[in-house]
C-alpha cells in the first residue's frame, strides 16, 4: 500500500471530463512589491495596478523592467461560478507557481504552498460566492534564500545553473467536485497485465451507499477492456486483477490505456476521473536496467523548461517541436533536470514513449560558491532544509506516480556528498522514495565519481562529467583518456551497478565555426559529443547517455555564460546546431 503521511495534503489533480472547470489562464493584474507592503495595505482583498501579466508564464521577460526582479509580486483575476454549482466544492488549482505562494479568494486566505514546480489545490468553498464575480489574489515570493529549495542568495548567486524566474508559470483553474469525490488514484501495473488500483475516496455521506465503477478503455475511449464494481468501504479501496490481451508500454510502442473511475452514490454518478496508464515493468537486475524484462539503453538529454519570453512555461507548441526533434535525433529518454516538469510535458513523454528520470528540485551544483566550505555540512543538517527536500520529493511522486514514462526518481542533483550530513540527507531521501514504493527505481545525479556507500541505496549510479570543458578544456585527447580511466575506476568500485552518464556537454555559440575545433565553436561541441559517445557506448556497464543539454537555456549572469548556457544541441529557439546531426548518427548506431 502506498501511503503518504509526511507532507502531502489535499487531493491529487486528476484528469476528468466530468468535473466542471473554469480556466483562469489569461491576462491578470500584476504588481511588484519589493518592500512587502501589500498585506498590510490589504492588497489580498484586491489591489489597483496599471500592469498586466500573462498567466501561465514567468513575469520576468514579459516586461524588461521585471526581468531581473526576484522578490514579492501580486497577481489578481476574477472568476464567476454559476448558481447551478451550489452544493459543489470549488477548488483553486495551481499547476506550478512560485517560489512561495499565498492565495486569497474575496479576501479570505485559502492557504499557501512552497516550491515552484508542483501542483497544489485549495478548497475555496468558504470563500466563494455563487452567482457573483469572485476575486482571486495570489502573492508570490520569489526571493532567493539558503533555506529554500533550490537555494540561492540573489538573482546571480544561485546554487543552480538556470534563471530564477518567478511567477505563475503553469495553468490555473477552478475545478468543481461534488462533496463526495475521488481524492487520489494510484495505479500499479506490470507488462503482463497486472492492474492494481488504489483509490482514496472522500465522502460526506455514509460510505455504504457508495460504490466505485472502474473501467479500462483504449487510448481513445472507444473500446472497453475491463470493468469492475466495488463497494466503498472505508476511505481506501484496493482492486487487483490480471488482464489478458494487454499490450505493454515501451518506447517502441507506447501503448496507453485510460483507466476511468466512477464514484456512484445512491445510483447517481457523483465523480468520474481517469488516468492514462501503461502496462510496463521496470527493474534493475544483473547490472541491467530491464524494461518489461528486457535490457534497455537510455539515449537522450538533460533538459530544462525554458523559453524566450514565457520563461519557465513551455507552451504546448514548443513541447511538440521538442519531442519531434528528440524523436528525429533518435532519443528515447530524458531527465527532468532539475525539477519536475509540467503535466503536458509528461503527457507527451507517456504518449510518445520516452523513459523519464524525474528529478526533484534539490539542485545543489554551486552551493559551495554560496557558503564557506566549513558550513556546508551544517547547512545539510538544518532540519528546515531536510524537511523541505523531503516534502518536495514526496509531492513530486504523489503527482506523477501513475506515469508509465517515469521509470526512475532522482532525489538530487550534484549534492555535495563529500560532506557527511549531505550524504546522510541523500541517503534519507533515497530510502524515503523506496519506502513510498519499493518497486520504484531511485538515483541521484552526482558530479563526484565516488559516491561511497550511497551506492547501496540507489539502483543506478548517475554521473555528470565535464572532462574537456571545465577541466582539460580544449584538449579532447586528454579529456577522453581521463574519461576512460575514471569510468573504469567507478565500475571497479561498484561492479554490480548500472551507470548512466546523466550529463556531459560543451557550450557552442551557434554560427561560431572553427577548424581546428576550439571551445565554444560548433565543431568543438560536435567533436566532444562524438568522442564521448564513441567511448561510452563501448563500455558494457554504461546503460545510458544523456547529453547536457537538449536546448540552450537562460542562466544567471557569469563570466562562464554568454547570457545562456550554450550546451544545447539546439538553440533556445529550437534550431539544430552541427552537433544535432552528429548525435543523430551516433544514436542510430546504438
Ligand atoms: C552541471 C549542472 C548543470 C549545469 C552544468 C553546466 O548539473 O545544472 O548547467 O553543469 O555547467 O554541473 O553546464
Amino acid at each position: 500500500m502506498w501511503t503518504y503521511r509526511t507532507y502531502t495534503t489535499g487531493a491529487k489533480d486528476l484528469k476528468s471530463y466530468f468535473r466542471p472547470r473554469i480556466p483562469l489562464n489569461g491576462f491578470w493584474r500584476f504588481r511588484v512589491d519589493p518592500n512587502d507592503i501589500g498585506e498590510n495595505n490589504g492588497w489580498h482583498k484586491g489591489f489597483e495596478s496599471e500592469h498586466l501579466v500573462y498567466v501561465p508564464s514567468s513575469w520576468n521577460e514579459q516586461n524588461p523592467d521585471w526581468d531581473k526582479y526576484v522578490g514579492i509580486a501580486w497577481y489578481q483575476t476574477k472568476f464567476y461560478i454559476g448558481v447551478e454549482h451550489i452544493g459543489k466544492i470549488p477548488w483553486t488549482v495551481f499547476k506550478g507557481c512560485g517560489y512561495y505562494a499565498k492565495i486569497w479568494v474575496n479576501g479570505l486566505f485559502l492557504g499557501d504552498h512552497e516550491g515552484s514546480f508542483i501542483e497544489f489545490r485549495l478548497n475555496a468553498l468558504k470563500a466563494v460566492t455563487f452567482g457573483k464575480m469572485n476575486t482571486l489574489v495570489v502573492k508570490i515570493d520569489n526571493k532567493l534564500a539558503m533555506n529554500r529549495i533550490p537555494p540561492g542568495k540573489s538573482v546571480n548567486e544561485t546554487a543552480f545553473d538556470f534563471y530564477p524566474y518567478g511567477g505563475i508559470h503553469r495553468d490555473v483553474y477552478v475545478e468543481l467536485t461534488n462533496k463526495n469525490y475521488i481524492k487520489d488514484l494510484r495505479v500499479s501495473t506490470d507488462y503482463r497485465g497486472l492492474l492494481k488500483t488504489e483509490l482514496t475516496v472522500e465522502c460526506c455521506t455514509t460510505l455504504a451507499e457508495c460504490e466505485l465503477l472502474i473501467k479500462l478503455y483504449d487510448k481513445f475511449f472507444e473500446k472497453e477492456y475491463y470493468a469492475c464494481r466495488k463497494n466503498v468501504v472505508g476511505g481506501v479501496i484496493v482492486v487487483e486483477d490480471r488482464l489478458q490481451n494487454i499490450k505493454p508500454w515501451s518506447p517502441e510502442d507506447p501503448q496507453l490505456y485510460n483507466l476511468e473511475v466512477n464514484l456512484i452514490c445512491g445510483n447517481e454518478v457523483v465523480d468520474s476521473v481517469f488516468e492514462r496508464i501503461g502496462f510496463r515493468s521496470i527493474e534493475v537486475r544483473n547490472n541491467e536496467i530491464l524494461l518489461n524484462g528486457k535490457p534497455v539503453f537510455l539515449k537522450g538529454f538533460g533538459r530544462h523548461e525554458d523559453f524566450p519570453v514565457t520563461g519557465k512555461y513551455l507552451p504546448g507548441s514548443v513541447l511538440v517541436r521538442d519531442f519531434y526533434l528528440m524523436k528525429k535525433i533518435g532519443a528515447n529518454s530524458f531527465r527532468t533536470s532539475h525539477y519536475p516538469y509540467s503535466e503536458e510535458h509528461l503527457d507527451l513523454a507517456d504518449e510518445l514513449g520516452f523513459l523519464v528520470i524525474l528529478e526533484s528540485p534539490f539542485c545543489l551544483s554551486g552551493v559551495g560558491n554560496l557558503i564557506p566550505k566549513q558550513e556546508i555540512d551544517k547547512w545539510c543538517l538544518d532540519p528546515e532544509v531536510r524537511s523541505k527536500a523531503k516534502k518536495m520529493v514526496e509531492e513530486m511522486i504523489y503527482q506523477y506516480k501513475n506515469r508509465p514514462s517515469v521509470i526512475m526518481y532522482s532525489v538530487a542533483n550534484e549534492a555535495p556528498i563529500g560532506y557527511e550530513n549531505c550524504r546522510s540527507l541523500v541517503r534519507e531521501l533515497s530510502e524515503f522514495v523506496k519506502s513510498l514504493n519499493p518497486q520504484t527505481l531511485v538515483t541521484f545525479a552526482s558530479h563526484r565519481l565516488d559516491i561511497g556507500d550511497l551506492s547501496n541505496v540507489v539502483d543506478v549510479i548517475s554521473l555528470n562529467v565535464y572532462f574537456g570543458w571545465y577541466t582539460e578544456g580544449g584538449d579532447l585527447d586528454k579529456a577522453i583518456a581521463r574519461l576512460e580511466k575514471e569510468l573504469e575506476v567507478v565500475h571497479q568500485r561498484y561492479p554490480g551497478k548500472p551507470i548512466i552518464i546523466t550529463e556531459f556537454g560543451a557550450d557552442a555559440i551557434t554560427g561560431l565555426h572553427s577548424d581546428p575545433p576550439v571551445m565554444w565553436s560548433e565543431e568543438y561541441q560536435g567533436e566532444f559529443i562524438r568522442r564521448y559517445i564513441e567511448v561510452l557506448i563501448k563500455k558494457p556497464f554504461i546503460k545510458g547517455v544523456h547529453v547536457w543539454n537538449f536546448a540552450d537555456f537562460r542562466t544567471p549572469e557569469s563570466p562562464l555564460r554568454v547570457i545562456l548556457n550554450r550546451k544545447g544541441v539546439v538553440t533556445r529557439d529550437r534550431q539544430p546546431k552541427a552537433s544535432y546531426w552528429i548525435l543523430q548518427k551516433l544514436f542510430a548506431e546504438r
